[in-house]
């Protein structure tokens, strides 16, 4: 390709609204242009980069045995009805009518899609399993887009659904798309793992998010130090194991603990620590309330909560509802003597407190020397808090760790929530209706290419992994006005075509320190430079990557370039 062909739009500053990495590259290198807020072009360089992570994906797609299509982005409203999802999403789904006046979403997603295409042409056992997948343009109205391409409100995904008579066969194919999806970040040259997440809404157990490890990422992975584990922070499991303390319990004392609410406050004014204070935070779940302890020093996770109530719903009551429910405002609440209707549940670590500190359900006194067994009754104790930095691995061993993360894919196990809303059934081979078992599988291709953007840059601009880089080579005669220079990298330029390696040639009328800037920014592995030396018949060539520079005779410069291009990665 010649640049003088080319749209390739490079930025001398900083754009000032693009506050990371990858984001302020790819402006700059002229590979994408933002539309609108979260909606973007990708301009020739950045389409011919999607079209390398896309053949890596479709090639391990098809390894795994999943079958390629592509469905429609305008989805009726009727699909998501019957899967109940029309109510449940806001703002989010973009809506729209079509001249009937007929409600349709743009697609976020295409469970209701695939389902109601499989429900009509897959009536026996014998069709299963299929893995279908797509890869597509998705649209999410994001509160607040950001970060580039990493949180868009146009995106490209793959996203892969599985069909299955056994949960057995799920099972398979999970490991299958597990294991593409391995492949697929690795040859990505990204820095990821495979943590263990939360099916949130999507219902189903068994799921796993893969994490690209990032400053810049929005997930906070737990992971331990001496093996392989690592989970989402809020599905990381805390072990059931503390010291029992050996400490005599002292009688209940009601203290006056004035205008002191936090747990800070509390057992400062105590000359307490943290950990000898019982956490007591009301929550509404679903449709009633239950009082969650944690101890002083933990965070509630809410997420565990609601797994473990098995609740469609977890909020925080508000203060107003606080007092309202328990008789008392937020701050001097404890689990002492609490009313019949509000179910008390708490952490493992609750258990093994002895004379602790907690709320007196009366403004300006807490309750110290608070005896769990004697004082409280609790109807269950159950990993409730967020994992900390240092608690043990769930796996036993080593400790957890805390890194940031980018999701650029996430793997459900289903089971029948769709095909049970949506009649997507078949007949077994003993002739019984059954509902097909499902899993679905995504990958954001857009933001994979973000995320390979920000984990592959210098000082100068990005530097691509050679098979996602979107030419091998950029060949750049430093005067286009010396026929010498202009004729040998236009020799060079059919050379390595002929190579079938793929050339980008600056043939602009720019001042070399212009070329050289640009091609810094534009990242490409290897760097021809056609200069003084062309008159001998020698050329420069620079890898990218390390920065290493050679003097290379033109006879020798095929040769050179293919032994470049098998060492780098
Ligand atoms: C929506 C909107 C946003 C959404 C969804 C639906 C996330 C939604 C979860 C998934 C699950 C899997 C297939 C590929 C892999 C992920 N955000 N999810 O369902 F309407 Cl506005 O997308 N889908």
């Amino acid at each position: 390709m010649k640049q003088s062909m080319t749209l390739i739009p490079t930025l001398r500053e900083v754009p000032a609204d693009a506050d990371v990495k990858n984001h302020q590259l790819l402006l700059r290198a002229g590979y994408i242009r933002q539309n609108a807020s979260g909606i973007y072009s990708y301009l020739p360089l950045a389409k011919r980069v999607l079209q390398k992570i896309e053949a890596v994906v479709r090639e391990e797609m098809d390894n795994a045995g999943a079958v390629e299509l592509l469905m429609p982005a305008l989805q009726q409203s009727e699909l998501w009805q019957e899967s109940g999802r029309w109510s449940s999403y806001g703002p989010e789904l973009m809506r729209l009518h079509d001249r009937h006046n007929r409600e349709f979403a743009l697609g976020a997603t295409h469970e209701e899609v695939i389902t109601s295409l499989l429900r009509d042409e897959i009536k026996s056992y014998k069709k299963l399993p299929l893995t279908l997948y797509q890869i597509q343009t998705k649209f999410r109205d994001e509160k607040r887009p950001r970060f580039g391409l990493l949180r868009g409100r146009e995106f490209i995904m793959k996203d892969a659904y599985s069909f299955h008579s056994t949960a057995e066969s799920l099972d398979e194919t999970y490991e299958k798309v597990f294991t593409a999806y391995s492949n697929i970040f690795s040859r990505c040259q990204l820095n990821f793992r495979a943590v263990i997440a939360d099916s949130g809404a999507m219902g189903g157990k068994d799921t796993h998010e893969f994490m690209v490890l990032s400053d810049i990422g929005e997930d906070t992975i737990a992971y331990s130090n001496e093996s392989d584990y690592a989970a989402n922070i809020e599905m990381a499991e805390v072990l059931d194991q503390y010291e029992t303390s050996s400490e005599e319990e002292f009688a209940l004392e009601k203290v006056e603990t004035p205008n002191q609410k936090t747990i800070d406050e509390v057992a400062s004014f105590l000359n307490k620590n943290n950990h000898q204070c019982i956490k007591s935070l009301l929550f509404k779940v679903d449709d009633e309330f239950v009082l969650v302890l944690v101890r002083g020093d933990h965070e509630i996770n809410d997420i565990k909560v609601k797994n473990f109530l098995n609740a469609s719903i977890v909020e925080l009551a508000t203060p107003d509802e606080t007092k309202e429910a328990i008789g008392c405002e937020v701050g001097y609440v404890g689990p002492i003597n609490m009313k019949e209707n509000v179910k008390v549940i708490a952490d493992h670590a609750v258990k093994y407190m002895t004379n602790a500190i907690c709320g007196a359900n009366e403004v300006g006194y807490h309750y110290s020397n608070v005896s769990i067994s004697r004082d409280i009754t609790i109807s269950e104790f159950a990993d409730l808090r967020f994992i900390q930095i240092g608690d043990p691995s769930p796996d036993g061993k080593g400790t957890i760790q805390f890194a940031k993360g980018i999701e650029v894919g996430h793997v459900f196990k289903l089971g029948t929530r769709y095909s049970d809303a949506m009649g997507g059934n078949f007949l077994d081979e003993n002739g019984r209706n059954q509902a097909m078992i499902m899993g679905c599988y995504g990958i954001g291709v857009s933001r994979t290419l973000a995320a390979v953007a920000e984990q592959f840059n210098d000082e100068n601009g990005l530097v691509w992994p050679k098979d996602l880089a979107p030419y091998d080579v950029h060949l750049i005669p430093v005067n286009m006005k010396d026929d010498t220079q202009r004729e040998l990298a236009e020799a060079l330029y059919s050379d390595l075509r002929s190579k079938r390696f793929e050339v980008l040639l600056d043939d602009r009328a720019e001042r070399p320190g212009v070329k050289f800037a640009d091609s810094d920014l534009i990242g490409l592995p290897i760097r021809i430079t056609v200069g003084k030396k062309a008159s001998e018949g020698i050329v420069e060539v620079k890898v990218r990557s390390t920065g290493e520079v050679h003097e290379v005779s033109k006879e020798n410069l095929l040769e050179t370039i293919a032994n470049i291009m098998n060492t780098i990665s």
